[in-house]
């Protein structure tokens, strides 16, 4: 890529500015700036994008599909310009201009196209694709409507919808010729052809047009752009037979408006599951339109016969949620290249590998087979056949697992179980650490283990830590840069050198100012966004996630109810001040995650403005978490609160992007958080409750009381009885669920198990914090750690077991 200087691009953005907004630079606003910039951007990266294209059809390349109902991409502009080697000449020439280079950047809306960790991956995936030279892109949905946009008020979570695409986006570019009709419903009638083989035809079809925006992926510092195509739904133009018919006419509309739809917005579920017809007819839109999208893409590179598909591509699914390409790409294969099923198996079973994001049985989709009949009657005739042949296959190859069937089967108690697809048509399955690997093959995929073993294989996840590192603490990364110069960038494996200064007290009170300065950084944001002062010197505890009850923000707030309590009874106990940072969205129907956010929200009310604990404790909860409000949170953090109950969370990936930056993890054995710990040693964090063993096994054989505990420990018994008698809340119903969940539900996810040695662990994590020194090297051995967690070391292991694809 041309180097271009901070002078060059002053001029440029100011000619951008005169020519297209026929202002003088003075006059222009942050928005006006923010677009001359994404413009010149694209006119650097366009040319690129076009040769990659170029060299992978010349190279005639294998390539790579991420397919997933989720991008959670965030905001373009920074990574952009850091990945094109621009980022810093950037924020010099706008603050020569006279801008703030965040207000620019602010101009951008994130693209929410994702709930959490998933989607999330899905993005760090490409960029590191990209940034590693490697033939990858991505397929997902145009949602009009992102996630939610979150507003708290009176302490209640409120929804605003998230239209995103209100100005314009500069980064995508509409390609209709690539535009193609996708089908719903309708009847499947079936011929047999004089060579005696039967021919499937459709009649009476819904369609739809599916129509393409590609957005540019650049890799850092090389000359790769791949894409990411997202799918937007439009009704197909034609006009109702006979336009002086009312009805019809009203009908039309209707079926345009149920059409637009489709990419209407994105489900604000994550790690659970919803039966909605919407959902299943936008996971078949997303499916159908990339499979055929695919299939012209590899007649129009490669003159090959279509048995030679799984040389030439490999797919990806995202969880479940696209696995009905796996039938798609059976149909298109059969009814409209007219192969035999036994061929179109053996092509289709080469080219798909599922990653399985959760074990949370709520997370698991099934689909009536009455709905996907109707909606997509081809596909489930599809399914149906896969499962006969699979299931006979059991029945007779594998005699001892014949009672197993009906766990097993594809279609069983009128529901499609898409894992079970999944596993069955897939050459690869995956969990996502080491630990939730384990689980899959040991519990909840054990018989499809035992019949496939060959084909489990685990990938623990990454970030990248371009955008989570270089682009979100450019002072932590100058810093490294200074202490071991900059191969880790290319190499983050490198940042291990680090460990060469954890004794070095002058080193480390380097690093320990860096994250004072964030400190403060935040510290202004909190105070711009909700007037409430925080102490920088205060230890800055954060926990930012979805809201789900496994999560365990409950944990946190009772700690934090806790403390307060003790303050109450000693105002003047020595205590290093705390700040509990929040950001969290609860899924809309999601009652009792609703209820954690109002009562962390009420505890801030009351602890935020009690004179008496003299500032000891302050709660925060930072309303639309999202990714951008991540990037300004993340650096700040001192401790990460990574409490899931053990067993329940896949991964995270919050995890690594906290210690990256430096904060020292609060964390059960779960997850990400065993590698972690398998590299920084139990000294340098703080693991805390139960095994995962243990909760699998209390799961099984129960044997655990809560309210054993709540008659023991009187710490719980006070906090408990709080949120019953009404001293939290402006009635004393408010926060009744929590309380009975807890005490009559048995409390499903432990937070009583595990209260005692977590508030151990923090009073462990205060004391050592008061040794400036020694927790600066803790933090320092973490940075130097955290190379492992970069999603190039996750896609390097993805390339070399899965997808065998090449950079080029
Ligand atoms: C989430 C898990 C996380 C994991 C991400 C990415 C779903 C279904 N799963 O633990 O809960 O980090 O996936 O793998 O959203």
């Amino acid at each position: 890529m041309n180097r271009i200087t901070a002078e060059d691009l002053k001029a440029r953005i100011t000619t951008y500015i005169n020519t297209t907004n026929n202002l003088d630079i003075k006059e222009a606003t942050e928005e006006d700036v923010f677009y001359a910039l994404a413009n010149i951007v694209n006119e650097q990266v366009r040319p690129l994008w076009y040769k990659t294209n170029e060299r992978y059809k010349s190279k005639q390349a294998r390539q790579v599909y991420y397919l997933s109902m989720e991008f959670l991409i965030g905001r373009l502009i920074e990574s952009n310009l850091l990945n094109c080697g621009m980022l810093e000449v950037a924020n010099q020439a706008l603050q020569e201009l006279g801008f703030r280079a965040e207000d620019v950047y602010a101009v951008e809306q994130d693209a929410a196209l994702g709930n959490g960790g998933l989607g999330r991956l899905a993005a760090c995936f490409l960029d590191s694709l990209a940034s590693l030279s490697y033939p990858g892109h991505g397929y997902g949905i145009r949602y009009r409507y992102g996630l939610f946009e979150q507003r708290i008020i009176n302490g209640n979570q409120v929804e605003l919808p998230d239209y995103w695409l209100k100005k314009p986006y500069p980064w995508e570019v509409r390609k209709e010729e690539e535009a193609c009709v996708v089908q719903f419903q309708g009847e499947v009638w079936m011929h047999q052809k004089s060579d005696g083989s039967l021919e499937f035809n459709y009649e009476h079809t819904d369609k739809v047009i599916a129509v393409p925006y590609d957005i540019p992926v650049i890799g850092y510092a090389n000359e790769t752009v791949n894409t990411l195509r997202l799918w937007s739904a439009e009704p197909v133009s034609v006009e109702p037979d006979n336009s002086n018919d009312q009805e019809e006419f009203y009908h039309h509309l209707d079926f345009e408006h149920s059409i637009e739809q489709l990419s209407g917005f994105l489900y604000p579920d994550d790690s659970s599951y919803e039966g909605k017809e919407l959902r299943l007819k936008q996971q078949y839109f997303l499916v159908s339109a990339s499979v055929q999208n695919m299939l012209k893409q590899f007649k129009k590179n490669h003159r090959l016969s279509l048995k030679h598909l799984p040389e030439k591509i490999v797919i990806q699914i995202n969880d479940t949620h696209p696995s009905l390409s796996i039938p798609e790409l059976m149909r298109i294969l059969m009814d409209e290249e007219n192969l035999g099923w036994d061929e179109a198996w053996e092509i289709t079973t080469r080219v798909f590998a599922y990653t399985n994001h959760t074990t949370l049985s709520e997370a698991l989709e099934t689909w009536p087979t009455a709905m996907m009949r109707k909606l997509l009657p081809r596909i489930y005739m599809i399914i149906d056949e896969i499962n006969e042949r699979f299931c006979q296959g059991i029945w007779f190859d594998h005699e001892e697992k014949r009672d197993k069937i009906p766990e097993l089967a594809i279609i069983a108690d009128e529901q499609v179980h898409m894992t079970r697809l999944a596993i069955v048509a897939s050459f690869s399955v995956n969990g996502v650490a080491s630990i939730h690997t384990e689980i899959l093959k040991k519990k909840e995929m054990k018989d499809f283990h035992g019949l496939f073993p060959e084909r489990f294989n685990n990938k623990t996840n990454g970030i990248t830590h371009r955008r989570w590192l270089m682009q979100v603490n450019p002072k932590l990364s100058s810093l490294i840069h200074d202490m071991i110069g900059n191969q880790w960038i290319k190499r983050p494996k490198q940042l291990i050198s680090l460990l060469r200064f954890q004794h070095d007290r002058d080193v480390l009170e380097q690093f320990a100012k860096v994250k004072n300065e964030n400190k403060i950084a935040l510290a202004n944001f909190i105070h711009q966004q909700m007037g409430i002062t925080v102490d920088d010197q205060s230890i800055f505890d954060v926990q930012i996630k979805r809201l789900h009850e496994y999560k365990r923000q409950l944990l946190n707030v009772f700690h934090i109810i806790y403390l307060y309590n003790e303050l109450k009874e000693n105002p003047n106990l020595d205590m290093t001040p705390r700040t509990f940072i929040f950001g969290a969205k609860a899924a809309p129907s999601y009652h009792l995650a609703k209820e954690v956010i109002k009562l962390i929200n009420t505890v801030a009310s009351i602890v935020n403005y009690d004179k008496e604990i003299q500032g000891k404790l302050k709660v925060i909860f930072l309303e639309n978490y999202n990714v951008s409000l991540a990037e300004k949170i993340i650096p700040a953090a001192d401790i990460s609160e990574q409490i899931s109950t053990a067993s329940k969370e896949a991964s995270g990936t919050g995890n690594m992007k906290f210690m990256m930056n430096g904060a020292l993890t609060m964390g059960t054995m779960d997850g990400a958080n065993v590698e972690i710990h398998d590299l920084v040693g139990e000294e340098n964090m703080f693991i805390f409750g139960l095994r995962a063993e243990e909760v699998l096994d209390y799961y099984q054989h129960s044997g655990y009381h809560a309210r054993d505990i709540y008659n023991q420990d009187d710490r719980v018994r006070r906090i408990l009885d709080q949120l019953n008698n009404g001293e939290f809340g402006t009635h004393d119903i408010e926060f009744k669920d929590i309380y009975y969940n807890i005490l009559f539900h048995n409390d499903p996810y432990f937070v009583l198990k595990d209260f005692e040695p977590y508030i151990e662990s923090h009073e462990y994590a205060e004391s050592v914090y008061r040794d400036k020194l020694k927790w600066q090297q803790m933090s320092l051995i973490n940075i130097a750690h955290s190379g492992k967690f970069s999603s190039d070391r996750t896609i390097k292991e993805y390339v070399n077991d899965i997808w065998k694809i090449k950079p080029v």
